[in-house]
């Protein structure tokens, strides 16, 4: 599902990568993108809906349009098939490849390889709240902020089968005492039964901090949705930008994934050939990996590394390819 803007350009750069290094994968091609909403008022048909259902997994692009301000697309594409196949886990890895993309001045803070694990199905996306006497001087709006024992104890429990060394837990439970007092709870309860594994807390404002001061400290993060989301994008700057960061939303328990890079339609630079299709490719990576095939995965992640320190890549990263011949430089490597 390429979708819109950059995801068309970057999806069939991931595609390439897998065949390259030799995935025996039947691809079937979704054209749900906002022309078709615009023209049928439809997301997602029905027909298409049960075949994505079907799919062992799913590699999306980007979903968005600036014709398309209604946040129903966004819903009846991302957001329901994270909810509806119950993609609970989203994991956002971050990974610094080559020192020069490094923000940071301090060299010794710079190695970056830890995880962000984003709770992926409550928190305040799944749409509840309203707005009463909207459009005047006393409206009231609201977003709930949906947390529960079984989505709680689901997330953290994932982060502390992912870790080998440490989880930070992350929240704001010192200022939204309800649903920071749940995920403490359990938080506390799960450690107990991984005395082997360090644990830390931290609230979300002292994270983001320690993130910029020396992210090299961190190896799983476990949050909730919207923190979750905030905090990839910070660590996605810290390995390179938004263009190189993979993510997967998974169901462990089902197996069903769905694979897309962490950055979005990127109205400003799609179209033009220069998108970075790194992030789509790490994905594919991922979805491979999480398909059970650990050498393919690999070598993708080695000829990603081995491009980019090569300069073999889009300007974003410092090098001056197109997005096609940055998927190349990718496929040249996956055979050395
Ligand atoms: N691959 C991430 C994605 O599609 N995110 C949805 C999103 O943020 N859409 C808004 C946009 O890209 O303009």
């Amino acid at each position: 599902m390429p979708c819109d803007g950059a995801g068309k350009e970057v999806v069939p750069e991931a595609v390439k990568v897998l065949r390259g290094v030799g995935a025996d994968l039947e691809f079937e091609d979704f054209d749900i993108d906002a022309d078709s909403y615009l023209r049928t008022g439809v997301a997602i048909p029905d027909a298409t809906w049960k075949d994505l259902q079907a799919a062992d997994s799913i590699l999306f692009g980007a979903v968005g349009d600036p014709r398309v301000p209604d946040p129903k697309y966004l819903h009846g594409v991302l957001l329901r098939l994270r909810f509806e196949l119950d993609l609970y886990v989203n994991l956002r890895p971050a990974k610094l490849y080559d020192d020069r993309l490094s923000p940071l001045r301090r060299e010794d803070r710079r190695k970056v390889d830890l995880v962000v694990v984003r709770e992926n199905t409550e928190g305040a996306y799944v749409g509840m709240g309203g707005r009463f006497k909207q459009g005047t001087p006393d409206e009231i709006a609201t977003q709930e902020d949906i947390n529960t024992y079984a989505g709680v104890t689901r997330i953290v429990e994932y982060a502390f089968g992912l870790a080998k060394r440490e989880v930070v837990m992350v929240d704001k439970s010192n200022a939204m005492t309800y649903a920071g007092g749940l995920w403490q709870e359990r938080w506390k309860a799960i450690a107990k039964a991984h005395p082997n594994l360090k644990t830390r807390h931290l609230f979300v404002d002292a994270a983001a901090m320690q993130l910029v001061k020396d992210p090299s400290q961190f190896e799983v993060i476990v949050t909730g949705n919207l923190f979750g989301d905030i905090l990839s994008d910070l660590t996605a700057e810290l390995v390179g930008g938004m263009g190189i960061a993979p993510s997967a939303n998974l169901n462990p328990k089902t197996g069903r994934g769905l694979f897309e890079p962490v950055h979005g339609t990127a109205p400003d630079i799609a179209g033009k050939g220069v998108v970075n299709p790194i992030g789509a490719i790490l994905s594919a990576g991922m979805m491979i990996r999480h398909l059970g095939h650990r050498e393919m995965a690999d070598a993708i992640e080695g000829a990603v590394e081995s491009a980019i320190r090569a300069g073999d890549c889009t300007r974003d990263l410092g090098g001056s390819l197109s997005t096609s011949q940055a998927g190349d430089a990718v496929v040249k490597r996956l055979k050395d």
